[in-house]
This record gives structure tokens, C-alpha cells and sequence, in this order.
């Protein structure tokens, strides 16, 4: 169901169209579709086609850049839908989150940070390009349960390390889990850091957080 709307909601992506990706999206609540489905068929799919169209060398960092103002913009308009559809709720846990240092892909962390919010956890989003010590400082401040920290370039995974040591130096490893995020983050790598765990999206990363605050 639904299929031409995705497949045009990713060439918008593709062709760096941000008005079709607007008009895309505002068509998608019109018609009733599930926002979340919307994101990760449509637009999600055109954003994985230009990253892999970018590392053969078929198009370039404008490309990139423009393909990401179109997600951000469709996003936008969906979030309230998302944040709609999650309504009734309590609050599950509270939640610092950032991409870390050095690593200014935010659309994802943005996704997950949505998704959590819309599920009751009350998340503090630091941005990107996050130092080590404010992830530390804010979950102290907070009293956060969960620090999540996403990482998408693999010379900037190493930064996901850097901050648990960070937590565990500032005696707080033992009441934060950590979650990390990113598409080279991969189970052995969650072993490697000590980290709590890992989720492919936004939505497995909701439920990775409700399960790990399930005992606390
Ligand atoms: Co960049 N980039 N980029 N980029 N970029 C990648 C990551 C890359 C894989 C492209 C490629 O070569 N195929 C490659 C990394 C290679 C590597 O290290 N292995 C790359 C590169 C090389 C670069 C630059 C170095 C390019 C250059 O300058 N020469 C540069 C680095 C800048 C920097 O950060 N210092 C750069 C820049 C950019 C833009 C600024 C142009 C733009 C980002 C704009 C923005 O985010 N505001 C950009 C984009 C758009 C991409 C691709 C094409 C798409 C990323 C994206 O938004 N995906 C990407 C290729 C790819 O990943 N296929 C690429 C959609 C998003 C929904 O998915 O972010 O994976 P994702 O998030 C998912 C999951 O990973 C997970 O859930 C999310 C939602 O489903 N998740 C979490 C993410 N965080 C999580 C945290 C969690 C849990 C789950 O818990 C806390």
C-alpha cells in the first residue's frame, strides 16, 4: 500500500527536491499513512540510495548535504503526527542523547530522539558534534537513566568509547545504561566498548530502552 507515495517520497531525497519532499509528507498525513512508515519506506530509502550512489562516486557532498535538508524538512512536518500517535503516556526514563564528537550526522540521532520522546521518555538532545564531558555533565545533572550516543563516520565510533570511560571515571557507569547507535555500530562493537546496547533504528532503540530500564 502506499507504494508510489514512498517511491516518490525517496527520489524527492535522490533529487534533493525540498518542496516535493514537503508536499510529499503533508500528502502522507493527509491521506492517513503512518508517519514512521512514511520515514523509514520513503524517505529512509532514498537517503540509503544517495549514501550508496555517494561512496561509488556517483554523486557528490552537495548531494549529501541537499538530500539531508529535504529529510530534515519532511521530518518536520511529520514529527507532530508521530508525537500524536504516541500520546498517552507516562514517563518511562529520562534520556541524554547526542552524536558525538567530531560527527555532525544528526538525522538519525534526530529520528531516535523523536521516537523516544513520542514514547514517553523525556529526552535531552545535546545536537551533534558532542564533547565527552558533556555527556557526562548533563547525565549527571540530570540524574539520566539512559545516555545514547550516535556515531555514523567509523573514526568517530572511537568517541562512543571515550564517553563510557568518561561516565565510568565520573562514578557514574553503574546508574546510566548506554546506548549507541549508527550505521557502522554493530553488536561486537557494543561488546568492545562495554557499552548497554545497540539498535539498527529508531524504532528498535525504544524498545532497547524500555527493556533495559525494565529492571531498575
Ligand atoms: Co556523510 N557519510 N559524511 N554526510 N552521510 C556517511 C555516514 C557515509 C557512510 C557515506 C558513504 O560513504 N557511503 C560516510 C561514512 C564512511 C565511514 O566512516 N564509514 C560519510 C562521510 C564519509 C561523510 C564526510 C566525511 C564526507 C566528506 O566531507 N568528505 C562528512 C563528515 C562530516 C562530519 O560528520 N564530520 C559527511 C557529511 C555528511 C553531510 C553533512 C553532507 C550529511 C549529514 C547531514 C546531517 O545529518 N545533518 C551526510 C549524509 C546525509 C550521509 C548519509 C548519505 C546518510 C546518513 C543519514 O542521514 N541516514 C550516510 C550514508 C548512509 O548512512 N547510508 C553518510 C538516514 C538516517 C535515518 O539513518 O543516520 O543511520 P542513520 O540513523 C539510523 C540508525 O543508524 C539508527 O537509527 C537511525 C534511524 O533509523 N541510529 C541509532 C542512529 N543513531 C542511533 C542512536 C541510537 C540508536 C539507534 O541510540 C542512541
Amino acid at each position: 500500500m502506499h507504494t508510489d507515495l514512498f517511491q516518490d517520497m525517496a527520489q524527492s531525497i535522490i533529487d534533493g527536491e525540498v518542496d516535493t519532499g514537503k508536499r510529499l509528507a503533508r500528502q502522507a498525513i493527509e491521506l492517513g499513512v503512518d508517519p514512521l512508515q512514511a520515514i523509514d519506506k520513503g524517505f529512509v530509502a532514498g537517503m540509503t540510495e544517495v549514501g550508496e550512489q555517494f561512496s561509488k562516486g556517483q554523486v557528490f557532498l552537495p548531494h549529501l548535504v541537499q538530500a539531508a535538508q529535504v529529510m530534515k524538512a519532511a521530518v518536520a512536518i511529520l514529527q507532530p503526527e508521530l508525537a500524536k500517535r504516541g500520546a498517552a503516556r507516562q514517563m518511562l526514563g529520562k534520556v541524554v542523547l547526542g552524536t558525538v564528537k567530531g560527527d555532525i550526522h544528526d538525522i538519525g540521532k534526530n529520528l531516535v530522539g523523536i521516537m523516544l520522546s513520542a514514547n514517553g521518555f523525556e529526552v535531552y538532545d545535546l545536537g551533534h558534534d558532542v564533547p565527552v564531558n558533556a555527556f557526562v555533565d548533563k547525565a549527571r545533572e540530570v540524574s539520566a537513566d539512559i545516555v545514547g550516543m550516535s556515531a555514523l563516520l567509523t573514526t568517530t565510533m572511537m568517541r562512543q568509547k571515550d564517553v563510557i570511560k568518561a561516565l565510568s571515571e565520573a562514578g557514574l557507569r553503574a546508574k546510566v545504561k548506554v546506548i549507541v547507535g549508527g550505521a557502522s555500530v554493530s553488536r561486537n562493537w557494543v561488546e568492545e566498548i562495554g557499552a548497554d546496547g545497540f539498535s539498527k533504528d529508531a524504532v528498535g532503540a525504544v524498545a532497547l530502552a524500555k527493556e533495559l530500564l525494565a529492571d531498575k
